[in-house]
């Protein structure tokens, strides 16, 4: 972590009902994945959500009406900022593994499919963000490459009992590294891909279609906020 203090954009991702066993406690409220990230202009192509499978989280009372479901340390840290109700240690309603939300059907913000599912991805750090992760492999080669060994390793899938139907087309062409553990590679990529998905990248869809990424990502960001769709979040 560095010396200054990063700033994300957590991003509402509504488990849609019925729930399962392990969360049927919180039938009836709203409750959200709530995933960190840096890139919100980009949620127009999201295709699932990601969490750590042996990563403990839990489903947090963040205010009224919302429970969040993220790391306790990211429970904390919002404890002490603008959205929650009162900076007091957040009540955790149920605790959960990553295990147990494999699966989960969720709503989320500008995603063109109407339900996205959550699926496992073992470089996702419990200690950075709030441990879930919104997952866009058009824009993302980690995102691209958890998914691309999901849908080419059918153990990983019986492993984590990841149904095929839960991982959705992705969008993009292959970036010839071999999976999502291939540190050095994917760090090139990244820098390819951020560069000029940012600096060049230009909207497709959505209501800012023709626009460019540099330009409208503070709008955005802010429409999400506006909506009650997204928060933000340092740490
Ligand atoms: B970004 P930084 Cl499209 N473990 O969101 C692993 N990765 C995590 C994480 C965690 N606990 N929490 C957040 N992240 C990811 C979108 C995105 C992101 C795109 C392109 C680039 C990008 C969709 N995934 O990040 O270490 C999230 O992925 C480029 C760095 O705090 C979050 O933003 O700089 C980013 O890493 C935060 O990384």
């Amino acid at each position: 972590e560095g010396v200054q203090p990063q700033e994300y954009t957590i991003i509402k991702m509504e488990v849609v009902a019925p729930f399962p066993s392990k969360l049927k406690v919180l039938e009836g409220r709203k409750v959200f994945l709530a995933a960190a990230t840096l890139r919100p202009e980009t949620m127009y192509g999201q295709t699932n959500a990601w969490v750590l499978p042996d990563g403990k989280y839990g489903a947090f009372e963040i205010n009224e009406t919302d429970v969040f479901i993220l790391t306790q340390r990211a429970a904390l840290n919002l404890a002490y900022q603008k959205y929650s109700r009162v900076p007091n240690k957040p009540t955790c309603l149920v605790e959960l593994t990553g295990y147990d939300l494999i699966g989960l059907p969720l709503k989320s913000p500008r995603a063109i499919n109407q339900i996205i599912y959550t699926l496992p991805m073992l470089t996702v750090l419990t200690d950075k963000g709030t441990g879930i992760v919104t997952s866009v492999p058009a824009d993302s080669p980690d995102d691209y490459m958890a998914l691309h060994d999901l849908k080419a390793k059918p153990a990983l899938r019986g492993k984590y009992g990841v149904k095929d139907e839960w991982a959705a087309e992705k969008v993009c062409a292959d970036l010839k590294i071999k999976s999502q553990n291939e540190k050095d590679k994917l760090a090139e990529a990244k820098r390819l891909t951020y560069l000029k998905g940012f600096t060049e990248g230009t909207l497709i869809v959505g209501e800012f279609n023709g626009r460019k990424v540099q330009d409208v990502k503070p709008l955005i960001r802010s429409k999400l906020i506006e909506a009650n769709e997204a928060i933000i979040y340092s740490e």
